[in-house]
C-alpha cells in the first residue's frame, strides 16, 4: 500500500515587516550567485552591468544615471545576469536522455534550472527527442517550409524585448521582405495599451520623462507598479525624491511593502546603521480595474475646486494658459466631467469619496507632477480609456512637456520599447513602409499583420502554420493555455532561438527547431571583431552594449547572425520570395551597417553609430516631451470616456453576486516572467511555494472558509468553454473586497483569448471574473 498521508504545504507564510532591499537583498543575491554557480570569471559581469563600457542590464528597462562609474546595485539585476552566466548547461546529451514527453512533467523553474542551452536541436517525431542538427541544415529547414507557404501571412514572427534594436531591426527587415506584418511581440501583452492610447492624446505612445525630471518633480503618482521587484533601480530614484521632501503616492489594490520603506544598498550608512527612507506618504487601494473611474474622478474634482476658486477670485487650478495654446477639446471633456456621477465614480474606483478629495489636494498642491504605470494599468479591458484619462488629468494643470512632470510609462523588458521603434510592429503606419520600399526597394505588404491573440487564433484555426519565436516564452506567457498549446502544436514548424530551455520548446509543432543564441552578458565576435548591440530603455535613451562574458558554448550564434542566416536561406539572392537580395552577410559582420540602415528608414536616429560611441548614448526625440504634439490637430487632445457599465464582469456579478472575484495575475519577487528564479515572493511574505491566493480576509469569511484552505478557481466568461486552475491555498492579505491576487504563469488557463483590452488587444491578465470552491492541495504541496 501506498503511504496515504496527505501532503503538507511546500512552503510557508510570513508577513515581511523589513524595508524594501537592504541586507535581505544582498543575502538573496548571495543565494542566487551559488545556486547557479556563477564561476569566479562571470562573477565581474556583475559588475559591468549598466557601465560605460559593459553591457546593459538584461532585467527591466528603467535607466541608469549616466550609466554611472559606481556599480548600480540591483538584486533582481543580478538574478537575471546570474541566471544567464550560469555554468549549467544543457548539452546534447541531455536532450538524448530525456524524451520531451518526459520534460514536459518537469515545472517551469525545473526547466530554468537545467541552465544554458548550447548546440541548435531539431524535434525527431519517432524517438520524440530533440536531436542535434548543424546550423546549415536548422536555416535550410526554415526556409523550406517558408517557401513551401501558400502566402507570407501563414507565418507569424514573435519578439520578446530582449532582443536588441539591431537585431529587432534585422528581423522585422526579414518578415517583410518574406511579405508579412505578422509581428505579435510581447508588448501586446504588456504597455500596448500605453503605445496605443498616448498617440490619441499626447501624439506619441512614449514617456515624456527622463531621469533629469525625476530630480525635480515635487509629486509622484505610482499607478499599479511593484517596482521593488520589478525595477528595483527605481527605488533609488524615489528615495531621492522622498528624501529632497517629494510626496510619493502608491495607487494599487495592494498595500506593496516595498513602497513603503527602502534601505538603499548604494548607501553605506543606511545599511550599515540598518535604517530605511519612507517612500510612499499616502497609499490609496483601488479595486482591481478601479483606475479610469478614480482617475476622472480626480479630474472632476480639481474642475469642482477650479469652479470654486474662479468664485472667490483665487488663483486657478486649471492651467489656463496651457490648455488654450497646447491643447484642444477641453471644452467637451470638462462637459463630461460636470455631467458625470460622483455615486457611480465612487462605486466604480471603490474608492471612498475623502481619499479622492485627499488625493486631489495633493495633486492640486503639485506644481510639477509625474505619474508612472505599469502592468496595473495596462491589462484591463478599459486600459486605454484609463491611460487617455491620466493624460487629460496630467494636461489640465499642464503636467506634460515641462521640467520635473510628465507621463511616465515603465516598460518591462529591457528593449521592448527599442523593439517597437525599429519596425516590431503589426500595425506599421503608411510612412514607416514608404520609407522601408525607398531604403531596400522592395514593396513591403500594407495590410496589417496578427498580433499575439490574434496569432494564437490563426494557429488554432490553421491560418498561421510557421511559427518564429525571437526570445521569450510564448506557450506560457500567453492566456488561454490549453488553446494555445493547441494553436502551436497545430503548426508545421516552430522555431525558437532562445538562451535557456522553456516549455515553448516542448510544445511544438510537426517540425521544431531549438536556436540557441548569445546572451547580451556574452562576447560577440564578428569577423575578429567584438560587437555592441543597442538598446533604448523605458526614458527613451539610447545606449550601446557589450558583452564581456565567454559564451555559454562554442556553437552559440548571435541573435543577429541567426537572423540573417534565416533571412539568406529564406529570401536568398533574389530567389525565393525575396525580390532584392539584402546584405544579409554585410550586416552580421559588422553590426555598425545595420546601425546605418536603421538610420536611413528614422531620421531620429541620425549620426547613430557616433551618437552610441558616446558614453551614456543618447536620447532620442519624444516630441510631446518638447513639446510638440504629433497628433492630426497639432495639439495635444483632450479624450472624453465615460465609465463603461456594461461589461462581463458587471454582467458575471449580477450572476453571482459577492462570490464573483475579480482576479489580477502579478510576478512574485523570484521570478522573470515565465523564468522562475526560485518560489519565494519575500515582500508579499510567501516562501518556498507558488500556488496562492491573496484575498480580503472578509471575503475568505464570506465563502464559509479559512486562511490556509485550499481552492479551485473557474473563470466565468460566456463561451462554454471550461477554464480553470486548481489547487491554491488562500492567504489572507489587505487587497479591497472582491479582488484577488496570483501569480503568473500558473494563472494563465484562466484568462479566455477573447478577453482583452479595448483598443490595445492585450490579455485582460489583471481582471478576470473568477469562483473560487473548496479544493484539495496538490500532490507538490502547491510549488
Ligand atoms: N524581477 C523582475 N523584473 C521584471 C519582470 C519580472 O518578471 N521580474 N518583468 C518585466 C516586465 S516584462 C514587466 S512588463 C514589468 C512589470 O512590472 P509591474 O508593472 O510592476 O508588473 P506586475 O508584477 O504585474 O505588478 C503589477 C502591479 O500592479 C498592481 N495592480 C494590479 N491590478 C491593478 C489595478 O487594477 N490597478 C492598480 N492601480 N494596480 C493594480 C499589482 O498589485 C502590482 O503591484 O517588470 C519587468 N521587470
Ligand atoms: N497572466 C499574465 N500573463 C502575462 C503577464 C501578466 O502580468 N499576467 N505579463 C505579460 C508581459 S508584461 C510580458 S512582457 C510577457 C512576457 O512574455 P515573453 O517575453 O515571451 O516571456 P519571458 O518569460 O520574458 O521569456 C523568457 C525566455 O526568453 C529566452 N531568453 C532570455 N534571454 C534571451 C535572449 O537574450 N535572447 C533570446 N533569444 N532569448 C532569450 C529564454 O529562453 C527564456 O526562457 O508575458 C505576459 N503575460
Ligand atoms: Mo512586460
Amino acid at each position: 500500500m501506498e503511504d496515504s498521508k496527505p501532503p503538507a504545504p511546500a512552503g510557508k507564510i510570513e508577513p515581511y515587516t523589513h524595508p524594501a532591499a537592504g541586507w535581505g537583498a544582498l543575502k538573496y543575491v548571495a543565494l542566487n550567485l551559488f545556486k547557479e554557480r556563477v564561476s569566479g570569471v562571470n562573477y565581474k559581469s556583475l559588475f559591468a552591468q549598466n557601465q560605460p563600457d559593459g553591457f546593459d542590464c538584461p532585467g527591466c528597462a528603467w535607466p541608469d544615471r549616466e550609466h554611472g562609474s559606481t556599480f548600480e546595485f540591483c538584486e533582481n539585476g543580478v538574478k537575471a545576469v546570474a541566471a544567464e552566466s550560469t555554468s549549467k548547461r544543457v548539452t546534447a546529451d541531455f536532450f538524448a536522455t530525456h524524451t520531451v514527453a518526459e520534460l514536459l512533467q518537469q515545472s517551469d523553474y525545473e526547466l530554468e534550472q537545467h541552465g544554458r542551452l548550447t548546440r541548435p536541436m531539431r524535434y525527431d517525431a519517432d524517438s520524440d527527442r530533440y536531436v542535434p542538427v548543424s546550423w546549415h541544415e536548422a536555416f535550410a529547414l526554415v526556409a523550406r517550409e517558408l517557401q513551401a507557404l501558400d502566402h507570407p501571412d501563414q507565418a507569424a514572427f514573435y519578439t520578446s524585448g530582449r532582443a536588441s534594436n539591431e537585431a529587432a531591426f534585422l528581423y522585422q527587415l526579414f518578415a517583410r521582405a518574406y511579405g508579412t506584418n505578422n509581428f505579435p511581440d510581447c508588448s501586446n501583452m504588456c504597455h500596448e495599451a500605453t503605445s496605443r492610447g498616448l498617440p490619441g492624446t499626447v501624439g506619441i505612445g512614449k514617456g515624456t520623462v527622463t531621469l533629469d525630471d525625476f530630480e525635480h518633480a515635487d509629486t509622484l503618482l505610482i499607478f499599479g507598479q511593484n517596482p521593488a521587484t520589478n525595477h528595483p533601480r527605481m527605488l533609488g530614484e524615489l528615495r531621492e525624491c522622498a528624501r529632497r521632501g517629494a510626496t510619493i503616492v502608491s495607487i494599487n489594490p495592494l498595500r506593496e511593502r516595498g513602497l513603503e520603506r527602502f534601505t538603499s544598498p548604494q548607501h553605506p550608512v543606511e545599511m550599515l546603521t540598518m535604517s530605511s527612507t519612507p517612500i510612499s506618504s499616502m497609499f490609496i487601494q483601488p479595486r482591481l480595474g478601479g483606475d479610469f473611474a478614480l482617475i476622472k474622478a480626480l479630474a472632476k474634482r480639481l474642475l469642482e475646486l477650479d469652479d470654486h476658486v474662479q468664485l472667490d477670485g483665487g488663483k486657478r487650478l486649471l492651467d489656463l494658459d496651457f490648455i488654450a495654446h497646447h491643447t484642444t477639446g477641453f471644452q467637451e471633456f470638462a462637459q463630461d466631467l460636470r455631467m458625470e456621477s460622483w455615486p457611480l465614480l465612487i462605486e466604480e474606483s471603490g474608492v471612498p469619496r475623502e481619499e479622492i478629495e485627499k488625493l486631489a489636494q495633493v495633486y492640486i498642491r503639485g506644481e510639477r507632477v509625474i505619474a508612472t504605470w505599469g502592468m496595473g494599468l495596462t491589462q484591463h479591458k478599459n486600459s486605454v480609456p484609463t491611460i487617455q484619462m491620466l493624460s487629460n488629468l496630467m494636461l489640465m494643470r499642464g503636467n506634460i512637456g515641462r521640467r520635473g512632470a510628465g507621463l511616465c510609462p515603465v516598460r518591462g523588458h529591457s528593449n521592448v520599447q527599442g523593439d517597437r521603434t525599429v519596425g516590431i510592429e503589426e500595425r506599421p503606419t503608411e510612412a514607416f513602409l514608404d520609407r522601408m520600399r525607398e531604403v531596400f526597394d522592395f514593396e513591403p505588404p500594407r495590410h496589417h499583420g496578427y498580433d499575439v491573440v490574434a496569432t494564437i487564433a490563426a494557429m488554432a484555426e490553421g491560418k498561421v502554420k510557421v511559427f518564429v519565436g525571437l526570445g521569450g516564452n510564448f506557450a506560457v506567457a500567453t492566456p488561454d493555455t490549453p488553446l494555445t498549446y493547441k494553436a502551436l502544436q497545430s503548426c508545421e514548424l516552430t522555431v525558437h532561438v532562445a538562451t535557456k530551455l522553456n516549455r515553448s520548446h516542448l510544445i511544438h509543432g510537426r517540425q521544431a527547431l531549438i536556436l540557441p543564441t548569445l546572451g547580451r552578458t556574452e562576447i560577440d565576435v564578428q569577423n575578429g571583431v567584438p560587437q555592441g548591440v543597442t538598446v533604448e530603455d523605458s526614458m527613451s535613451m539610447v545606449h550601446i552594449s557589450y558583452g564581456i562574458n565567454k559564451p555559454a558554448s562554442e556553437e552559440l550564434l548571435s541573435e543577429i547572425a541567426i537572423v540573417s542566416h534565416m533571412a539568406e536561406a529564406t529570401l536568398g539572392s533574389g530567389a525565393g520570395r525575396g525580390r532584392h537580395a539584402l546584405a544579409w552577410p554585410d550586416y552580421r559582420d559588422d553590426y555598425a551597417r545595420i546601425r546605418d540602415d536603421i538610420e536611413k528608414v528614422f531620421d531620429d536616429f541620425y549620426d547613430y553609430n557616433a551618437r552610441v560611441a558616446v558614453p551614456g548614448g543618447f536620447h532620442l526625440k519624444v516630441a510631446s516631451r518638447e513639446p510638440e504634439w504629433n497628433t492630426a490637430s497639432g495639439k495635444a487632445q483632450f479624450v472624453p470616456h465615460a465609465v463603461e457599465r456594461d461589461t462581463p464582469i458587471a454582467r458575471a456579478r449580477i450572476r453571482y453576486g459577492e462570490r464573483l472575484m475579480v482576479m489580477m495575475t502579478t510576478r512574485s519577487h523570484d521570478q522573470y516572467n515565465t523564468t522562475i528564479y526560485a518560489l519565494d515572493d519575500r515582500y508579499r511574505g510567501v516562501f518556498g511555494m507558488r500556488r496562492v491566493i491573496f484575498i480580503n480576509q472578509a471575503d475568505i469569511d464570506m465563502l464559509g472558509m479559512k486562511a490556509g484552505d485550499w481552492v479551485d478557481v473557474r473563470s466565468v466568461w460566456d463561451d462554454g468553454v471550461e477554464r480553470r486552475a486548481d489547487g491554491f491555498m488562500l492567504v489572507a492579505y489587505d487587497i479591497p473586497r472582491g479582488c484577488i491576487g496570483a501569480y503568473y504563469p500558473e494563472t494563465n488557463p484562466l484568462v479566455p483569448l477573447s478577453s482583452v483590452a479595448d483598443g490595445a488587444g492585450t490579455p485582460t491578465s489583471k481582471s478576470i471574473p473568477v469562483l473560487l470552491s473548496p479544493g484539495v492541495i496538490p500532490a507538490n504541496g502547491g510549488k
